[in-house]
């Protein structure tokens, strides 16, 4: 039995998508972040010591990380996984880990600075100049194909959804950027997409 350890508004929203692309029966553990901290319950630690969302278990095995969490459904259910094409082969790898190695980065340190209030006013600017410096990059980069790795949907979409919904939503994303936001939409009509959307309970991202 495959269960989804799914912390609400975050980055396991993207582990349902797939498994409802993927059309695979599966349970999900449902756990709320702390109001005052935002940061997930200890129940959570339990399951694996970083206490971090996703957590997938699957039988007796318990995974970390929606990188890895991706690659292992990739490799069993040979779906979503690299095109052939080398170039997009190449993107598809440079999005697999751009989403949290370069991506997250800079999102997160922005949550941190608004946290601080006027303490972490002096970051402020110099993280949106960061995060304005990727968004042009990645608007250009999608100027010529609907998605991350080419004309289908693949895992780097999916991993790149979180990334880019937190930065629609409180990071400057907005209509400078169109092709993303066209991407955003794409992505966010999938019925698989909808799907994941009423199973996983609160997720503020999506609107
Ligand atoms: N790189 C990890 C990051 C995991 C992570 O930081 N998850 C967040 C949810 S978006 C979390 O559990 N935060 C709660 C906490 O740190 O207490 C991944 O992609 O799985």
């Amino acid at each position: 039995m495959i269960i989804v350890h799914h912390l609400e508004n975050s980055r396991s929203q993207r582990i349902l998508w797939l498994l409802e692309e993927l059309r695979l029966d599966y349970e999900i553990k449902h756990y709320k972040r702390d109001p005052r901290t935002m940061r997930a319950p200890r129940a959570l630690k339990k399951v694996h010591p970083l206490g971090k969302a996703p957590i997938l278990q699957e039988d007796a095995v318990i995974l970390a990380e929606s990188g890895a969490i991706f690659e292992h459904f990739v490799q069993t259910e040979k779906r979503f996984g690299p095109p052939r094409d080398l170039h997009d082969a190449r993107r598809y790898r440079l999005y697999m880990h751009y989403a949290e190695g370069s991506l997250m980065p800079p999102l997160f340190a922005m949550l941190v600075v608004n946290k601080l209030g006027l303490l972490g006013r002096p970051a402020r600017k110099p993280i949106m100049k960061m995060l304005h410096e990727h968004f042009v990059y990645l608007d250009e980069d999608m100027a010529d194909r609907p998605y991350f790795a080419g004309d289908q949907l693949t895992a780097a979409d999916m991993m790149m959804s979180f990334p880019l919904e937190a930065a629609r939503s409180r990071a400057g994303l907005d209509e400078r950027y169109p092709n993303l936001l066209a991407w955003l939409r794409r992505c966010h009509e999938r019925p698989a997409y909808q799907r994941a959307l009423e199973r996983g309970g609160d997720y503020a991202y999506a609107g």
